[in-house]
């Protein structure tokens, strides 16, 4: 039997870790990693499979033979809006490890809303004996917009911590013990939220959706006093300055934010300095490389045995 072709690799993340992965990864058939200098100018009509990140723009002129696209990310804005597209099945990553990351930093970021951490490690920092007494889990309600892979694994975690939980997403679904709204209800659901999770993937309709208008209908005087917004979606999601001016002016009471319109966040950002607001740089849930690897390997044997493709994207939603 002829080898088959290598799989082509173009990921813009940590290239030590997906160049160490790549040694063990696709033993029968190698991969082109454009990362690798020494790949760069290789010929990729060949390939057949490619797993992208943050793809160079003319990827697709020198790849046209492909017949599968994985993304090395659950988003895949990064190739949805691309120059020469192909109309090809385009794969998403679901891994356990990326949605347990994510509902740890979910969890961990209403925790340090709920428990005024901001607060703490300033008193701490001024050697202040200062106690804080905070509302119960149970006494806030934390909204979550998206209910997909991500946003389901972080409902459930939220509830096993004790918050009183509600739902959003295009189409309703139903959870156990949540009260969920689809996107006609989302007055009414932003109503009832003290904190909002944005888990949402970035569409055309979710593109500047997070702005003051959306804050100021946000639920007032709940136990936390003012309500927080708390986003790992998408970065061009949000509006970033009605975000600084709904903190300054007391809209909002809190934010932690991991994903920015502009990456890396720059220097001269007034985000960085705002009161009460958590600021990580787009880690809160990292693609594993091996993971990684191991699921586009899963994908490719069963595309070869004529099996459906997982986790497939609908360009018609774009997501
Ligand atoms: P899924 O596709 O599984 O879920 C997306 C959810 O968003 C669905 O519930 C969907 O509704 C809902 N949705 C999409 N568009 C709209 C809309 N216009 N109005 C209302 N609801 C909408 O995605 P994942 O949960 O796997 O991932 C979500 C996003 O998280 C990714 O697209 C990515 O942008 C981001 N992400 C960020 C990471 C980070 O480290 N910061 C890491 C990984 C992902 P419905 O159920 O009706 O289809
Ligand atoms: C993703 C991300 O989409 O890391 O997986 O942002």
């Amino acid at each position: 039997m002829p080898t088959p072709p290598p799989v082509l690799v173009d990921i813009k993340f940590n290239p030590e870790g997906v160049a160490r992965a790549l040694e063990k990864a696709f033993p029968d058939r190698g991969s082109i990693n454009l990362a690798n200098p020494a790949d760069r100018g290789r010929d990729l009509s060949e390939a057949e499979y490619a797993l992208l990140w943050k793809p160079d723009a003319d990827l697709f002129v020198r790849a046209p033979n492909l017949k599968v696209i994985f993304s090395g990310g659950a988003g895949v804005d990064h190739i949805i809006g691309m120059n020469g597209l192909p109309e090809i099945p385009i794969v998403r990553f679901v891994d356990r490890s990326l949605t347990t990351r994510m509902s740890e930093w979910v969890v961990m970021q209403c925790l340090m809303h709920l428990r005024a951490q901001y607060s703490h490690d300033i008193h701490q920092r001024r050697r202040q004996w200062a106690k804080l007494i905070a509302p119960e889990a149970a006494e806030v309600t934390v909204g979550v917009m998206g209910l997909g892979i991500l946003g389901l694994d972080a409902v459930a975690k939220l509830k096993v911590i004790g918050f009183s939980v509600i739902g959003w997403s295009r189409t309703r679904k139903e959870i156990d013990g949540v009260e969920t709204f689809d996107a006609g209800a989302l007055d009414g659901f932003l109503a009832s939220t003290d904190i909002l999770v944005g888990l949402l993937p970035l569409t055309p309709e979710t593109t500047g959706f997070y702005d003051s208008g959306l804050f100021k209908k946000l639920r007032r005087n709940g136990a936390l006093g003012r309500p927080v917004f708390i986003n790992a979606g998408r970065g061009r999601s949000q509006v970033e300055a009605d975000i600084v001016s709904a903190i300054r002016d007391g809209i909002l009471g809190g934010a932690s934010l991991d994903v920015f319109v502009a990456e890396p966040l720059g220097s001269d950002n007034p985000l960085w300095e705002l009161e009460n607001v958590f600021l990580t740089p787009h880690d809160a849930a990292v693609s594993e490389e091996n993971a990684l690897f191991r699921h586009v390997e899963t994908q490719i044997a069963r595309f070869e045995r004529g099996e459906p493709l997982q986790f497939l994207v609908d360009r018609a939603v774009g997501y």
